[in-house]
């Protein structure tokens, strides 16, 4: 229990295993504002899991599920207001609006500071304040760093630990000096004296904060998610991608994954798509049976961090890419055995399931988990469902948003180096968005500035990850337009700098890529079958890499013939084929001009090379 002392700072009994004056200075001071009942420092282990399953299982916060069917497993169902990130809450506070760009909400430092300071004061009355030490990316790795969240809620102590490197060897590392990024988090809910508590607490007021200048978070009102998880969105993107600015590396919202030839050469690429484009999917990959001996191999479901190093074998300067994260915290709806088979191996066992349908017999279904939904169950919101209901009133077993939690070590196809603290090399980068027209299925770009283009143009018809408006089109450049910590078209800049320093080593240059898994044809339907058959893609763009194979330059880059992808086992016509794959002029036209109202809005420090590649664009459109 903490007790005021005399500098009026609070007396937090930090354990003997942490080493920083600083990190207990700081734990001090955000106990002093938030007045919680106690603080628990977390360890991160076994032990202290289970007994804050077992505390939230006796709180209603979560159930335990059927230990025969899905054993050290738990469902935990959200206060229906809290079920998602929420980006018109989302604050970039740096010291000039500029930095903070036309795509971020911004308000001034001083400002939020005083705004949070109320909310803060006295939030934790009632609640136990965890200190959750985390490493994002393998321990002690040059390219990990490390933070420290401070929260109310145990739930989100438990998914940190299996989102990130949780626990007492992050102090360690920490040691007496060592840096860490600040992460203070609130459901906003004190208890008064004798207060019941409810099964989700969280308050309608919600602030997601960053400061980039001085690295901190502040998350209040919301248990959810990414805005509650703060090593994830908030740390590992937002103020990541700031530090990576300053410091010359990459933070990107980009699975990674490995993919090897029967042959044996193997390629990491890593692919961003906005929030929920399936990208859990594309990164436990299961090949085509006709794709007999490649294998795909998972370092990362969402999240990279990539770095410049020098090649020890060619002495040329490469990307190495880390997963920062350590677990999955991926959309339930839709994922089944056919979708994604590796993804249902990982969710067998020791996994949290938010927001989907309890069954009678204590397990978890949501929409699209079977072809034959059970008879009967308890939904996300705790009502009587079945098919009958379902059909009558729309009612869902599992929200849109609704998630699993779980560690990447379940994942079957874990690539052997996804715990590597030196990364893996990229050879490729993929951008890919939700367009059910317009973009072909796959092209490569020429050259460097060519590819950044067509990322930073990058648009997606939106879903149900963000709040918001469903099934229009919104422009994601680089699919980190929720995530850029600070402005965009200067994150535009400093990609084109990071491809001028790769550049003095032309062999080490990832190719890029832009990808489109969504065109429908006149029925609205999706053409291209995805999931697997996505391998053809992939294939293609390796041969590539390794100079192998042919394309059609068209033009906005290279495309592939229909005889340049395997065919093999799949029926699929050189009609289709070019359903997915034809460029339509006047299609194109309209797109160029939603190009120049992104640049418009994205002028101030957008590089002239942006503008220049969408001008010679339009003039060959015209010609
Ligand atoms: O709604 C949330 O809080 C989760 S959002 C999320 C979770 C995992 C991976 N990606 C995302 C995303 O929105 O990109
Ligand atoms: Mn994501």
């Amino acid at each position: 229990m903490n007790q005021p002392t005399m500098k009026g700072v609070t007396a937090v009994n930090a354990p003997a295993f942490v080493q920083q004056q600083k990190l207990i200075n700081w734990v001090a001071e955000v106990a002093a504002l938030t007045k919680p009942a106690g603080i628990v420092w977390c360890d991160g282990s076994q032990q202290e899991y289970d007994r804050l399953c077992a505390e939230m299982v006796a709180s209603g916060t979560m159930k335990k599920l059927n230990q025969a069917k899905r054993p050290n497993s738990y469902l935990a169902c959200s206060d229906p207001s809290d079920v998602a990130r929420v980006e018109d809450r989302t604050f970039i506070c740096s010291a000039s609006k500029e930095d903070a760009g036309p795509t971020n909400n911004w308000m001034a430092p001083a400002e939020m500071r005083s705004t949070l300071s109320g909310l803060f004061d006295g939030c934790m009355q009632g609640r136990t304040m965890y200190v959750v030490p985390f490493s994002m990316g393998p321990l002690g790795s040059p390219i990990a760093h490390i933070g420290v969240e401070l929260t109310d809620s145990p739930y989100v102590v438990a998914n940190m630990r299996i989102m990130t490197r949780m626990g007492r060897a992050v102090y360690d590392v920490l040691g007496t000096d060592g840096n860490f990024v600040p992460c203070v988090h609130s459901v906003g809910a004190p208890l008064a004296a004798g207060q019941q508590d409810v099964a989700w607490p969280c308050n309608k007021t919600k602030y997601i904060v960053h400061f980039p200048e001085s690295r901190e978070i502040w998350s209040y009102g919301s248990g959810y998610g990414g805005n509650a998880l703060l090593g994830k969105k908030c740390f590992a993107l937002r103020i990541a991608s700031t530090m990576g600015r300053e410091q010359g590396w990459l933070a990107e919202h980009m699975l990674i994954l490995g993919v090897e030839s029967p042959e044996g050469k193997k390629h990491y690429v890593a692919a961003a798509f906005p929030s929920a484009c399936g990208k859990t999917n594309f990164s436990m990959m299961i090949p085509p049976l006709a794709f007999k001996g490649w294998k795909v191999t998972t370092i990362g479901d969402d999240i990279a961090w990539i770095k410049p190093q020098v090649d020890e074998k060619t002495g040329d300067v490469r990307l190495y890419a880390i997963n920062p994260e350590a677990g999955y915290f991926g959309v339930a709806p839709g994922t089944n055995t056919k979708t994604n088979a590796n993804c249902m191996a990982c969710l067998t066992s020791n996994t949290i399931f938010t927001n989907v349908g309890l069954t009678d017999d204590g397990d978890v279904w949501w929409e699209g988990m079977t072809k034959e939904p059970p008879a009967h169950l308890i939904d996300w919101q705790g009502k009587d469902w079945t098919p009958a209901i379902a059909s009558e009133t729309g009612a869902k077993a599992a929200h849109p948003n609704s998630r699993f939690t779980v560690a990447a070590t379940q994942n079957p196809v874990i690539d052997a180096a996804w715990d590597d603290p030196a990364g893996v090399p990229i050879s490729a980068f993929i951008f890919g968005g939700r367009r059910s027209t317009t973009v072909p299925l796959v092209t490569e770009a020429r050259n460097w500035v060519e590819g950044v283009y067509m990322a930073a143009t990058m648009g997606s018809e939106t879903t149900a990850a963000a709040v918001g408006q469903m099934g229009v089109v919104r422009r994601d450049p680089f699919a980190m337009l929720p995530f850029t910590g600070y402005n965009v078209s200067d994150y535009f800049q400093h990609w084109l700098n990071m491809g001028k320093m790769i550049a003095s080593s032309p062999s080490a240059l990832p190719k890029i890529y832009c990808v489109n898994w969504f065109r429908t044809d006149a029925d609205g339907k999706f053409v291209w079958p995805g999931f697997g058959d996505n391998m053809r893609v992939l294939k293609w763009m390796l041969e590539r890499i390794e100079g192998q194979t042919g394309g059609v330059e068209h033009l906005f880059g290279t495309t592939p013939a229909f005889g340049d992808l395997e065919w093999d086992g799949l029926d699929f016509t050189q009609a289709q084929f070019d359903t997915i794959t034809s460029i339509d002029h006047n299609a194109w036209r309209e797109e160029l001009k939603l190009h120049a109202e992104l640049f418009e809005k994205l002028q101030h420090h957008l590089p002239p090379e942006l503008e220049a590649n969408r001008v010679a664009l339009e003039r060959a459109l015209s010609a």
